[in-house]
Protein backbone atom coordinates (compact mmCIF):
# COMPACT_ATOMS: atom_id res chain seq x y z
CA UNK A 1 0.00 0.00 0.00
CA UNK A 2 1.73 2.88 -1.35
CA UNK A 3 -0.62 5.47 0.30
CA UNK A 4 1.39 6.53 3.57
CA UNK A 5 4.60 6.57 1.16
CA UNK A 6 3.11 9.25 -1.11
CA UNK A 7 1.63 11.20 1.75
CA UNK A 8 4.68 11.64 2.94
CA UNK A 9 5.97 12.92 0.04
CA UNK A 10 2.93 15.41 -0.51
CA UNK A 11 3.86 17.10 2.69
CA UNK A 12 7.63 16.99 1.66
CA UNK A 13 6.52 19.32 -1.21
CA UNK A 14 4.16 21.26 0.68
CA UNK A 15 7.45 22.75 2.85
CA UNK A 16 9.41 23.24 -0.47
CA UNK A 17 6.64 25.22 -1.96
CA UNK A 18 5.91 27.28 1.53
CA UNK A 19 10.09 27.47 1.16
CA UNK A 20 9.33 29.81 -1.93
CA UNK A 21 6.23 31.35 -0.38
CA UNK A 22 4.29 29.76 -3.38
CA UNK A 23 0.67 31.07 -2.24
CA UNK A 24 -1.92 27.97 -1.78
CA UNK A 25 -0.30 25.14 -3.40
CA UNK A 26 1.02 24.00 0.31
CA UNK A 27 -2.00 24.03 1.74
CA UNK A 28 -3.38 21.69 -1.47
CA UNK A 29 -0.88 18.98 -0.82
CA UNK A 30 -1.15 19.34 2.95
CA UNK A 31 -4.90 18.63 2.55
CA UNK A 32 -4.09 15.90 -0.16
CA UNK A 33 -1.56 14.24 2.17
CA UNK A 34 -3.87 14.19 4.88
CA UNK A 35 -6.74 11.98 2.40
CA UNK A 36 -4.28 9.66 1.47
CA UNK A 37 -3.33 8.96 5.27
CA UNK A 38 -6.73 7.94 6.52
CA UNK A 39 -7.89 6.75 3.54
CA UNK A 40 -9.23 2.98 4.10
CA UNK A 41 -8.24 1.82 0.83
CA UNK A 42 -5.19 0.91 -1.00
CA UNK A 43 -4.71 4.16 -3.32
CA UNK A 44 -3.63 2.07 -6.27
CA UNK A 45 -6.33 -0.31 -6.26
CA UNK A 46 -8.68 2.46 -6.49
CA UNK A 47 -6.72 3.61 -9.29
CA UNK A 48 -6.38 0.20 -11.14
CA UNK A 49 -9.89 0.08 -10.86
CA UNK A 50 -11.35 3.60 -11.75
CA UNK A 51 -8.61 5.26 -13.56
CA UNK A 52 -7.53 8.58 -12.78
CA UNK A 53 -11.34 9.81 -12.41
CA UNK A 54 -11.83 7.19 -9.97
CA UNK A 55 -8.42 9.49 -8.06
CA UNK A 56 -10.33 12.78 -8.54
CA UNK A 57 -13.31 11.69 -7.04
CA UNK A 58 -11.36 11.51 -3.93
CA UNK A 59 -12.03 14.59 -0.98
CA UNK A 60 -8.89 16.86 -1.59
CA UNK A 61 -7.51 14.89 -4.96
CA UNK A 62 -7.45 17.30 -7.61
CA UNK A 63 -6.28 16.80 -10.89
CA UNK A 64 -2.95 18.22 -10.62
CA UNK A 65 -2.17 15.91 -7.68
CA UNK A 66 -3.94 13.00 -9.00
CA UNK A 67 -1.38 13.16 -11.68
CA UNK A 68 1.37 12.74 -9.43
CA UNK A 69 -0.05 10.22 -7.55
CA UNK A 70 -0.20 8.42 -10.93
CA UNK A 71 3.20 9.23 -11.54
CA UNK A 72 4.24 7.46 -8.16
CA UNK A 73 2.22 4.45 -9.07
CA UNK A 74 3.64 4.10 -12.19
CA UNK A 75 7.35 4.77 -11.98
CA UNK A 76 7.97 4.43 -7.92
CA UNK A 77 9.04 8.98 -8.74
CA UNK A 78 7.82 12.55 -8.58
CA UNK A 79 9.90 14.63 -10.71
CA UNK A 80 8.45 17.97 -9.00
CA UNK A 81 10.06 16.51 -5.79
CA UNK A 82 13.14 15.73 -7.14
CA UNK A 83 13.44 19.00 -8.31
CA UNK A 84 12.82 20.44 -5.12
CA UNK A 85 15.67 18.04 -3.44
CA UNK A 86 18.12 18.62 -6.11
CA UNK A 87 17.71 22.28 -5.72
CA UNK A 88 17.71 21.82 -1.87
CA UNK A 89 19.38 19.11 -0.51
CA UNK A 90 17.69 19.53 2.76
CA UNK A 91 16.49 16.83 5.06
CA UNK A 92 13.37 18.59 4.72
CA UNK A 93 11.51 16.24 7.37
CA UNK A 94 14.10 15.81 9.78
CA UNK A 95 14.56 20.22 10.32
CA UNK A 96 10.96 20.70 10.34
CA UNK A 97 10.79 18.10 13.23
CA UNK A 98 12.07 20.63 15.40
CA UNK A 99 9.67 22.57 17.56
CA UNK A 100 9.26 25.92 15.94
CA UNK A 101 11.38 25.13 12.73
CA UNK A 102 9.32 25.79 9.78
CA UNK A 103 10.04 25.76 5.86
CA UNK A 104 11.22 29.36 5.27
CA UNK A 105 13.64 28.89 8.63
CA UNK A 106 14.87 25.94 6.85
CA UNK A 107 15.46 28.15 3.53
CA UNK A 108 17.47 30.75 5.54
CA UNK A 109 19.45 28.65 6.95
CA UNK A 110 21.01 26.53 3.86
CA UNK A 111 21.02 30.01 2.07
CA UNK A 112 23.32 31.34 4.97
CA UNK A 113 24.81 28.54 6.93
CA UNK A 114 24.77 25.65 4.26
CA UNK A 115 22.75 23.50 7.11
CA UNK A 116 21.04 20.09 5.90
CA UNK A 117 20.43 18.43 8.67
CA UNK A 118 19.80 18.06 12.64
CA UNK A 119 23.49 17.57 12.92
CA UNK A 120 24.82 20.35 10.69
CA UNK A 121 21.41 22.61 13.04
CA UNK A 122 23.12 21.71 16.34
CA UNK A 123 26.76 22.37 15.44
CA UNK A 124 25.46 25.91 14.10
CA UNK A 125 23.38 26.75 17.34
CA UNK A 126 25.79 25.57 19.80
CA UNK A 127 28.91 28.33 17.89
CA UNK A 128 26.09 30.32 18.09
CA UNK A 129 25.79 31.31 14.45
CA UNK A 130 22.29 31.44 14.35
CA UNK A 131 21.56 34.46 16.54
CA UNK A 132 23.27 36.94 14.28
CA UNK A 133 21.33 35.62 10.68
CA UNK A 134 18.68 38.08 9.69
CA UNK A 135 15.30 37.17 11.23
CA UNK A 136 17.07 34.71 13.90
CA UNK A 137 18.21 36.11 16.81
CA UNK A 138 19.44 34.77 20.33
CA UNK A 139 16.37 33.27 21.57
CA UNK A 140 15.46 31.60 18.59
CA UNK A 141 18.62 29.89 18.56
CA UNK A 142 18.17 28.88 21.97
CA UNK A 143 14.65 27.57 21.33
CA UNK A 144 16.41 25.57 18.51
CA UNK A 145 18.92 23.87 21.36
CA UNK A 146 15.60 23.02 23.46
CA UNK A 147 13.51 21.29 20.35
CA UNK A 148 16.61 19.71 19.26
CA UNK A 149 17.22 18.31 22.99
CA UNK A 150 13.25 17.19 23.34
CA UNK A 151 14.20 15.30 20.16
CA UNK A 152 16.79 13.52 21.08
CA UNK A 153 14.99 12.60 24.00
CA UNK A 154 11.58 11.91 22.40
CA UNK A 155 13.14 9.55 19.80
CA UNK A 156 14.12 7.49 22.25
CA UNK A 157 12.04 4.60 23.36
CA UNK A 158 9.89 4.11 26.43
CA UNK A 159 9.69 1.83 28.75
CA UNK A 160 6.70 -0.78 29.03
CA UNK A 161 6.00 -0.65 32.50
CA UNK A 162 6.55 3.33 32.08
CA UNK A 163 3.55 3.48 30.05
CA UNK A 164 1.30 0.19 30.14
CA UNK A 165 -0.78 1.88 33.20
CA UNK A 166 -1.88 5.16 31.17
CA UNK A 167 -2.45 3.03 28.07
CA UNK A 168 -4.85 0.86 29.86
CA UNK A 169 -6.57 3.69 31.51
CA UNK A 170 -6.86 5.02 27.54
CA UNK A 171 -8.03 1.73 26.40
CA UNK A 172 -10.86 1.54 29.13
CA UNK A 173 -12.28 4.93 29.00
CA UNK A 174 -12.43 3.82 25.13
CA UNK A 175 -14.09 1.23 25.88
CA UNK A 176 -16.28 2.56 27.83
CA UNK A 177 -17.61 4.70 24.78
CA UNK A 178 -20.58 3.49 23.37
CA UNK A 179 -19.71 4.19 19.95
CA UNK A 180 -16.90 1.69 20.15
CA UNK A 181 -17.57 -2.12 19.14
CA UNK A 182 -14.31 -3.12 19.08
CA UNK A 183 -10.66 -2.06 20.86
CA UNK A 184 -7.35 -3.62 21.15
CA UNK A 185 -4.15 -2.12 21.23
CA UNK A 186 -1.65 -3.83 19.18
CA UNK A 187 1.78 -3.43 18.01
CA UNK A 188 4.86 -3.24 20.42
CA UNK A 189 2.32 -3.05 23.18
CA UNK A 190 0.39 -5.85 22.78
CA UNK A 191 3.31 -8.20 22.29
CA UNK A 192 4.85 -6.54 25.32
CA UNK A 193 8.27 -5.88 24.33
CA UNK A 194 10.48 -4.29 27.10
CA UNK A 195 10.56 -0.74 24.97
CA UNK A 196 7.57 1.04 22.66
CA UNK A 197 8.12 3.53 20.21
CA UNK A 198 4.89 4.33 19.83
CA UNK A 199 1.18 2.99 20.42
CA UNK A 200 -0.99 1.65 18.44
CA UNK A 201 -4.96 1.16 18.72
CA UNK A 202 -7.17 -0.56 16.99
CA UNK A 203 -11.31 0.18 16.76
CA UNK A 204 -14.53 -1.10 15.36
CA UNK A 205 -17.46 1.77 14.93
CA UNK A 206 -19.92 2.52 13.32
CA UNK A 207 -19.21 6.44 14.23
CA UNK A 208 -15.27 7.16 13.54
CA UNK A 209 -15.94 11.15 13.90
CA UNK A 210 -17.50 10.34 17.31
CA UNK A 211 -14.40 8.08 18.46
CA UNK A 212 -11.78 10.45 16.86
CA UNK A 213 -13.21 13.58 18.75
CA UNK A 214 -13.43 11.49 21.46
CA UNK A 215 -9.53 10.36 20.97
CA UNK A 216 -7.97 13.79 20.15
CA UNK A 217 -9.99 15.45 23.32
CA UNK A 218 -8.54 13.18 25.89
CA UNK A 219 -6.89 14.75 28.41
CA UNK A 220 -2.86 15.11 28.62
CA UNK A 221 -2.55 15.49 24.40
CA UNK A 222 -0.42 17.82 23.52
CA UNK A 223 -0.04 17.43 19.79
CA UNK A 224 -2.27 16.20 17.34
CA UNK A 225 -0.21 15.19 14.20
CA UNK A 226 -3.03 14.49 12.17
CA UNK A 227 -6.57 13.54 12.56
CA UNK A 228 -9.37 11.77 9.75
CA UNK A 229 -11.69 9.30 10.17
CA UNK A 230 -9.30 6.12 9.69
CA UNK A 231 -6.43 7.30 11.45
CA UNK A 232 -5.59 10.20 14.18
CA UNK A 233 -1.97 10.45 15.72
CA UNK A 234 -1.86 12.12 18.77
CA UNK A 235 1.20 12.81 21.51
CA UNK A 236 0.76 12.81 25.29
CA UNK A 237 2.30 15.25 27.66
CA UNK A 238 4.50 12.15 28.80
CA UNK A 239 6.41 12.47 25.06
CA UNK A 240 4.91 8.92 23.79
CA UNK A 241 2.37 8.90 20.46
CA UNK A 242 -0.42 7.26 19.87
CA UNK A 243 -2.14 6.23 16.64
CA UNK A 244 -6.04 5.01 16.78
CA UNK A 245 -7.46 3.60 13.60
CA UNK A 246 -10.78 2.59 12.75
CA UNK A 247 -11.34 -0.51 10.46
CA UNK A 248 -14.56 -2.36 9.59
CA UNK A 249 -15.38 -5.59 11.41
CA UNK A 250 -14.76 -7.56 8.40
CA UNK A 251 -11.32 -6.67 8.48
CA UNK A 252 -10.80 -6.57 12.07
CA UNK A 253 -8.94 -9.84 12.32
CA UNK A 254 -6.65 -9.53 9.83
CA UNK A 255 -6.01 -5.67 11.12
CA UNK A 256 -5.34 -7.15 14.50
CA UNK A 257 -2.84 -9.27 13.31
CA UNK A 258 -0.96 -6.62 10.88
CA UNK A 259 -0.83 -4.13 13.67
CA UNK A 260 -0.06 -6.48 16.09
CA UNK A 261 3.61 -7.21 14.00
CA UNK A 262 6.32 -7.72 14.29
CA UNK A 263 7.13 -6.67 11.03
CA UNK A 264 9.87 -9.70 10.55
CA UNK A 265 6.40 -11.86 11.86
CA UNK A 266 4.14 -10.23 9.33
CA UNK A 267 6.47 -10.42 6.52
CA UNK A 268 6.40 -14.50 7.00
CA UNK A 269 2.77 -14.91 6.98
CA UNK A 270 2.60 -12.74 4.07
CA UNK A 271 5.03 -14.96 2.58
CA UNK A 272 2.62 -18.43 3.74
CA UNK A 273 -0.06 -16.71 2.47
CA UNK A 274 1.58 -16.16 -1.06
CA UNK A 275 2.45 -19.78 -1.24
CA UNK A 276 -1.41 -20.44 -0.58
CA UNK A 277 -2.35 -18.23 -3.70
CA UNK A 278 -3.66 -15.71 -1.26
CA UNK A 279 -3.03 -12.23 -0.50
CA UNK A 280 -2.77 -11.25 2.97
CA UNK A 281 -3.10 -7.56 4.11
CA UNK A 282 -4.59 -5.29 7.02
CA UNK A 283 -8.07 -5.32 5.01
CA UNK A 284 -8.74 -9.30 5.03
CA UNK A 285 -7.03 -12.76 3.34
CA UNK A 286 -7.83 -12.58 -0.69
CA UNK A 287 -8.37 -15.16 -3.35
CA UNK A 288 -8.25 -13.00 -5.88
CA UNK A 289 -10.69 -10.09 -5.09
CA UNK A 290 -12.72 -12.29 -2.82
CA UNK A 291 -12.22 -12.07 0.93
CA UNK A 292 -11.89 -15.75 2.46
CA UNK A 293 -10.72 -14.56 5.93
CA UNK A 294 -10.58 -11.52 7.87
CA UNK A 295 -12.97 -10.93 11.07
CA UNK A 296 -10.97 -12.36 13.59
CA UNK A 297 -7.53 -12.77 13.88
CA UNK A 298 -7.69 -17.07 14.56
CA UNK A 299 -9.31 -17.18 11.51
CA UNK A 300 -6.54 -15.10 9.52
CA UNK A 301 -3.94 -17.90 10.78
CA UNK A 302 -6.10 -20.83 10.25
CA UNK A 303 -6.66 -19.98 6.43
CA UNK A 304 -2.72 -19.89 6.40
CA UNK A 305 -2.34 -23.51 7.89
CA UNK A 306 -1.40 -21.76 11.41
CA UNK A 307 -2.52 -22.03 15.32
CA UNK A 308 -2.82 -18.33 16.40
CA UNK A 309 0.31 -17.77 18.34
CA UNK A 310 0.66 -15.35 21.47
CA UNK A 311 1.12 -12.01 20.62
CA UNK A 312 4.51 -12.17 22.96
CA UNK A 313 5.93 -14.60 20.49
CA UNK A 314 5.74 -12.88 17.25
CA UNK A 315 8.88 -12.14 16.60
CA UNK A 316 9.94 -14.52 14.10
CA UNK A 317 11.80 -16.70 16.51
CA UNK A 318 10.44 -19.75 15.71
CA UNK A 319 6.64 -19.14 16.22
CA UNK A 320 5.99 -19.41 12.96
CA UNK A 321 7.00 -23.35 12.42
CA UNK A 322 5.46 -23.95 15.53
CA UNK A 323 2.48 -22.72 14.86
CA UNK A 324 2.00 -24.42 11.65
CA UNK A 325 3.17 -27.59 13.46
CA UNK A 326 0.65 -26.73 15.99
CA UNK A 327 -2.00 -26.71 13.29
CA UNK A 328 -1.19 -30.28 11.88
CA UNK A 329 -1.12 -32.07 15.41
CA UNK A 330 2.89 -32.60 14.86
CA UNK A 331 5.27 -32.11 17.97
CA UNK A 332 6.54 -28.75 18.70
CA UNK A 333 4.16 -26.90 18.51
CA UNK A 334 3.27 -23.69 20.36
CA UNK A 335 4.53 -23.87 23.87
CA UNK A 336 1.36 -23.03 26.16
CA UNK A 337 3.19 -19.96 28.12
CA UNK A 338 3.58 -19.01 31.94
CA UNK A 339 0.81 -16.75 32.86
CA UNK A 340 0.44 -13.83 35.82
CA UNK A 341 -2.22 -16.33 37.46
CA UNK A 342 0.52 -19.12 37.43
CA UNK A 343 2.04 -16.75 39.69
CA UNK A 344 2.23 -18.30 43.66
CA UNK A 345 4.98 -15.65 45.36
CA UNK A 346 7.75 -13.51 44.97
CA UNK A 347 11.11 -13.74 46.66
CA UNK A 348 12.79 -11.13 45.86
CA UNK A 349 11.39 -8.11 47.89
CA UNK A 350 13.45 -5.60 50.07
CA UNK A 351 11.70 -4.18 53.32
CA UNK A 352 12.34 -1.40 55.52
CA UNK A 353 15.36 -3.58 57.08
CA UNK A 354 17.70 -2.38 54.17
CA UNK A 355 16.04 0.67 53.68
CA UNK A 356 13.31 -0.09 52.00
CA UNK A 357 9.60 1.61 51.77
CA UNK A 358 7.82 -0.95 53.93
CA UNK A 359 7.43 -3.02 56.75
CA UNK A 360 7.54 -6.95 56.61
CA UNK A 361 4.53 -7.10 57.60
CA UNK A 362 2.90 -4.43 54.76
CA UNK A 363 5.12 -6.37 52.16
CA UNK A 364 3.43 -9.53 53.36
CA UNK A 365 -0.26 -7.94 53.55
CA UNK A 366 0.21 -6.59 50.29
CA UNK A 367 1.26 -10.07 48.74
CA UNK A 368 -1.55 -11.80 50.49
CA UNK A 369 -3.67 -9.30 48.41
CA UNK A 370 -2.47 -10.09 45.10
CA UNK A 371 -3.27 -13.85 46.06
CA UNK A 372 0.23 -15.07 46.69
CA UNK A 373 0.94 -18.15 49.11
CA UNK A 374 4.62 -17.01 49.67
CA UNK A 375 6.23 -14.01 49.95
CA UNK A 376 10.50 -13.83 50.41
CA UNK A 377 11.97 -10.87 51.71
CA UNK A 378 16.07 -10.89 50.17
CA UNK A 379 17.43 -8.01 51.75
CA UNK A 380 20.83 -6.31 50.74
CA UNK A 381 23.80 -7.74 52.65
CA UNK A 382 26.23 -5.73 54.27
CA UNK A 383 29.00 -5.08 51.88
CA UNK A 384 26.41 -2.57 50.25
CA UNK A 385 26.84 -0.11 52.84
CA UNK A 386 25.11 2.82 50.84
CA UNK A 387 21.82 -0.04 51.35
CA UNK A 388 22.38 -0.55 54.63
CA UNK A 389 22.81 -3.99 53.60
CA UNK A 390 22.85 -6.02 56.66
CA UNK A 391 25.45 -8.13 58.38
CA UNK A 392 25.02 -11.65 60.09
CA UNK A 393 23.74 -10.83 63.19
CA UNK A 394 20.95 -8.27 61.89
CA UNK A 395 19.95 -11.22 59.46
CA UNK A 396 19.56 -13.08 62.86
CA UNK A 397 17.80 -10.92 64.04
CA UNK A 398 15.15 -10.35 60.69
CA UNK A 399 15.03 -14.45 61.23
CA UNK A 400 13.33 -13.71 65.10
CA UNK A 401 10.44 -11.15 63.47
CA UNK A 402 10.13 -13.41 60.32
CA UNK A 403 9.32 -16.51 63.12
CA UNK A 404 7.12 -14.02 64.66
CA UNK A 405 5.11 -12.82 62.16
CA UNK A 406 4.73 -15.93 60.51
CA UNK A 407 3.21 -17.35 64.07
CA UNK A 408 0.49 -14.94 64.19
CA UNK A 409 -0.25 -15.45 60.67
CA UNK A 410 -1.06 -18.99 61.23
CA UNK A 411 -2.96 -18.21 64.35
CA UNK A 412 -5.02 -16.41 61.78
CA UNK A 413 -5.81 -19.47 59.92
CA UNK A 414 -4.21 -17.08 56.80
CA UNK A 415 -2.58 -20.44 54.39
CA UNK A 416 0.47 -17.87 53.23
CA UNK A 417 4.63 -18.08 54.76
CA UNK A 418 7.32 -15.47 54.96
CA UNK A 419 10.59 -16.74 53.82
CA UNK A 420 13.94 -15.18 54.84
CA UNK A 421 16.25 -14.84 51.81
CA UNK A 422 18.96 -12.64 51.48
CA UNK A 423 19.98 -10.36 48.63
CA UNK A 424 24.08 -11.13 49.17
CA UNK A 425 26.82 -9.62 46.47
CA UNK A 426 29.29 -11.35 44.72
CA UNK A 427 33.04 -9.63 45.34
CA UNK A 428 34.96 -9.33 43.05
CA UNK A 429 36.71 -13.14 43.51
CA UNK A 430 33.40 -14.78 43.33
CA UNK A 431 33.37 -15.23 46.65
CA UNK A 432 30.13 -13.71 48.93
CA UNK A 433 30.00 -11.48 51.72
CA UNK A 434 28.04 -13.33 53.94
CA UNK A 435 30.02 -16.55 55.92
CA UNK A 436 28.07 -19.72 55.17
CA UNK A 437 27.10 -20.24 58.40
CA UNK A 438 24.51 -17.48 57.98
CA UNK A 439 23.85 -18.35 54.91
CA UNK A 440 22.55 -21.83 56.05
CA UNK A 441 19.95 -20.18 58.57
CA UNK A 442 17.90 -18.44 55.67
CA UNK A 443 15.15 -20.20 53.89
CA UNK A 444 17.68 -19.34 50.31
CA UNK A 445 20.23 -17.06 49.62
CA UNK A 446 20.57 -14.80 46.09
CA UNK A 447 23.53 -13.77 44.81
CA UNK A 448 23.91 -10.62 42.56
CA UNK A 449 26.57 -8.28 41.25
CA UNK A 450 26.52 -5.09 42.55
CA UNK A 451 30.12 -3.65 41.97
CA UNK A 452 32.66 -3.54 39.78
CA UNK A 453 30.46 -4.24 36.73
CA UNK A 454 33.24 -3.28 34.32
CA UNK A 455 35.22 -6.75 34.69
CA UNK A 456 36.86 -8.24 31.76
CA UNK A 457 34.26 -10.91 29.99
CA UNK A 458 36.53 -13.93 31.25
CA UNK A 459 36.89 -12.83 34.79
CA UNK A 460 33.09 -11.72 35.29
CA UNK A 461 31.94 -15.07 34.00
CA UNK A 462 34.38 -16.84 36.49
CA UNK A 463 33.12 -14.38 39.45
CA UNK A 464 29.61 -15.39 38.69
CA UNK A 465 30.05 -19.14 38.12
CA UNK A 466 32.17 -19.49 41.48
CA UNK A 467 29.16 -17.61 43.01
CA UNK A 468 26.81 -20.28 41.76
CA UNK A 469 28.97 -23.19 43.17
CA UNK A 470 28.37 -21.76 46.63
CA UNK A 471 25.98 -24.81 47.85
CA UNK A 472 23.80 -21.82 49.70
CA UNK A 473 23.56 -19.53 46.95
CA UNK A 474 20.40 -20.67 45.25
CA UNK A 475 19.47 -17.61 43.16
CA UNK A 476 21.46 -15.39 40.80
CA UNK A 477 19.56 -11.88 40.83
CA UNK A 478 19.40 -9.59 37.27
CA UNK A 479 21.65 -12.08 35.69
CA UNK A 480 23.23 -10.16 33.16
CA UNK A 481 22.86 -6.22 35.06
CA UNK A 482 21.73 -4.22 32.11
CA UNK A 483 19.61 -1.22 33.01
CA UNK A 484 17.42 -0.38 30.39
CA UNK A 485 18.25 3.21 28.73
CA UNK A 486 21.12 3.49 30.88
CA UNK A 487 23.94 0.57 31.19
CA UNK A 488 24.48 -2.06 28.76
CA UNK A 489 24.95 -5.94 30.26
CA UNK A 490 27.91 -6.41 31.87
CA UNK A 491 30.75 -8.41 29.86
CA UNK A 492 29.50 -12.12 30.24
CA UNK A 493 29.58 -15.13 28.22
CA UNK A 494 25.86 -16.47 28.68
CA UNK A 495 26.70 -19.99 27.54
CA UNK A 496 28.82 -20.63 29.90
CA UNK A 497 26.74 -18.64 32.51
CA UNK A 498 23.50 -21.12 31.82
CA UNK A 499 25.96 -24.17 31.46
CA UNK A 500 27.25 -23.82 34.73
CA UNK A 501 23.47 -23.17 36.36
CA UNK A 502 22.14 -26.08 34.83
CA UNK A 503 25.23 -27.90 36.17
CA UNK A 504 24.85 -26.26 39.66
CA UNK A 505 21.44 -26.14 39.55
CA UNK A 506 21.35 -22.62 40.46
CA UNK A 507 18.15 -20.94 39.24
CA UNK A 508 18.23 -17.70 37.22
CA UNK A 509 16.47 -14.46 37.41
CA UNK A 510 13.47 -12.93 35.27
CA UNK A 511 13.69 -9.78 37.33
CA UNK A 512 10.54 -7.96 36.87
CA UNK A 513 11.75 -4.31 37.44
CA UNK A 514 10.75 -2.30 34.44
CA UNK A 515 14.23 -1.12 33.56
CA UNK A 516 15.71 -3.93 34.10
CA UNK A 517 13.79 -6.93 32.69
CA UNK A 518 16.97 -9.36 33.12
CA UNK A 519 16.90 -11.87 31.98
CA UNK A 520 15.54 -10.45 29.02
CA UNK A 521 13.67 -12.42 26.23
CA UNK A 522 16.61 -13.99 24.43
CA UNK A 523 18.44 -15.04 27.21
CA UNK A 524 15.37 -16.02 28.54
CA UNK A 525 14.61 -18.47 25.89
CA UNK A 526 17.96 -20.00 25.72
CA UNK A 527 17.56 -20.96 29.24
CA UNK A 528 14.76 -22.65 28.43
CA UNK A 529 15.72 -24.22 25.85
CA UNK A 530 18.76 -25.72 27.96
CA UNK A 531 16.49 -27.00 30.41
CA UNK A 532 17.30 -24.49 33.62
CA UNK A 533 14.71 -23.23 36.14
CA UNK A 534 13.96 -19.65 36.35
CA UNK A 535 12.29 -17.33 38.95
CA UNK A 536 10.21 -14.41 38.03
CA UNK A 537 10.60 -12.06 41.27
CA UNK A 538 9.71 -8.05 41.26
CA UNK A 539 13.07 -6.70 43.44
CA UNK A 540 10.28 -4.38 44.89
CA UNK A 541 11.47 -1.95 47.36
CA UNK A 542 7.99 -0.78 47.62
CA UNK A 543 4.75 -2.62 48.34
CA UNK A 544 3.50 -1.14 45.30
CA UNK A 545 5.92 -2.27 43.32
CA UNK A 546 4.81 -6.15 43.98
CA UNK A 547 2.34 -5.10 40.95
CA UNK A 548 5.53 -5.27 38.46
CA UNK A 549 5.20 -9.23 38.26
CA UNK A 550 3.41 -9.30 35.22
CA UNK A 551 6.52 -7.35 33.15
CA UNK A 552 8.73 -10.23 33.98
CA UNK A 553 5.63 -12.91 33.01
CA UNK A 554 5.85 -10.85 30.07
CA UNK A 555 9.24 -10.97 29.25
CA UNK A 556 9.55 -14.80 30.46
CA UNK A 557 6.25 -15.38 27.79
CA UNK A 558 8.53 -13.46 25.19
CA UNK A 559 11.09 -15.93 25.70
CA UNK A 560 8.71 -18.85 25.66
CA UNK A 561 8.72 -19.91 29.52
CA UNK A 562 6.08 -22.22 30.44
CA UNK A 563 4.82 -22.79 33.86
CA UNK A 564 7.08 -25.80 34.46
CA UNK A 565 10.60 -23.19 34.15
CA UNK A 566 9.41 -21.02 36.91
CA UNK A 567 9.76 -22.40 40.25
CA UNK A 568 7.58 -19.53 41.60
CA UNK A 569 4.10 -21.35 40.05
CA UNK A 570 5.17 -23.87 42.53
CA UNK A 571 3.21 -24.33 45.74
CA UNK A 572 5.50 -23.67 49.23
CA UNK A 573 6.18 -27.40 49.51
CA UNK A 574 7.42 -28.01 46.10
CA UNK A 575 9.22 -24.59 45.83
CA UNK A 576 11.38 -25.30 49.40
CA UNK A 577 12.39 -28.02 47.62
CA UNK A 578 14.55 -26.70 45.10
CA UNK A 579 16.22 -24.73 48.18
CA UNK A 580 17.23 -28.40 49.66
P1 LIG B 1 7.30 0.24 18.11
O1 LIG B 1 6.14 1.14 17.93
O2 LIG B 1 8.54 0.73 17.48
O3 LIG B 1 7.53 -0.12 19.54
O4 LIG B 1 7.00 -1.16 17.39
P2 LIG B 1 5.68 -1.67 16.67
O5 LIG B 1 5.86 -3.12 16.43
O6 LIG B 1 4.49 -1.25 17.44
O7 LIG B 1 5.74 -0.96 15.27
P3 LIG B 1 4.87 0.18 14.57
O8 LIG B 1 4.15 1.02 15.55
O9 LIG B 1 5.80 0.87 13.64
O10 LIG B 1 3.86 -0.63 13.69
C1 LIG B 1 2.86 -1.43 14.27
C2 LIG B 1 2.77 -2.73 13.55
O11 LIG B 1 2.35 -2.51 12.20
C3 LIG B 1 4.07 -3.49 13.41
O12 LIG B 1 4.37 -4.26 14.55
C4 LIG B 1 3.80 -4.33 12.21
C5 LIG B 1 2.96 -3.45 11.35
N1 LIG B 1 3.81 -2.76 10.37
C6 LIG B 1 4.21 -1.49 10.41
N2 LIG B 1 4.96 -1.20 9.34
C7 LIG B 1 5.03 -2.32 8.62
C8 LIG B 1 5.68 -2.68 7.40
O13 LIG B 1 6.35 -1.88 6.75
N3 LIG B 1 5.53 -3.96 6.99
C9 LIG B 1 4.79 -4.87 7.69
N4 LIG B 1 4.69 -6.12 7.24
N5 LIG B 1 4.20 -4.57 8.82
C10 LIG B 1 4.31 -3.32 9.29
CA1 LIG C 1 3.93 0.91 17.87
CA1 LIG D 1 2.54 3.14 15.18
Amino acid sequence: MKNQEIAKIFYEIADFLEMEEVAFKPYAYQKAALALETLGEDIGEIYQRGGKKALEEIPSIGKNIAEKIIEYLKTGKIKHYQDYQKKYPVDMAELTSVEGLGPKMVRDLYKHLKIKNLKDLEKAARASKIRNLPNFGEQTEKNILQGIKFLKRSKGRFLLGEILPRVREIENSLKNLKEVEEISVCGSVRRMKETIGDVDFLVVTKSPQKVMDFFCSLPGIVKIWGTGITKSSVRLAEGFGMDLRVVPRKSYGSALQYFTGSKEHNIQTRKIAMDKGLKLNEYGVFRGKKQVAGKTEEEVYKILGMKCPPPEIRENRGEIGAALRQAQGKPNGLPKLVELKDIKGDLHCHSKWDGGENTILEMAQEAMAQGYQYLGIADHTKFLRIEHGLDETKLAQQRKEIDKLNAKIQTSNAKFKILQGAETNILNDGSIDIKDEALKKLDYAIAGVHSNMKMAKEKMTERIIRAMKNPYIKIISHPTGRILKRRDEYQIDIDKILRAARETKTILEVNSFPERLDLNDVNVKRAVGAGIKLIINTDSHHKDQLRFMEYGVATARRGWAEKKDIINTQPLEKLLKFFK
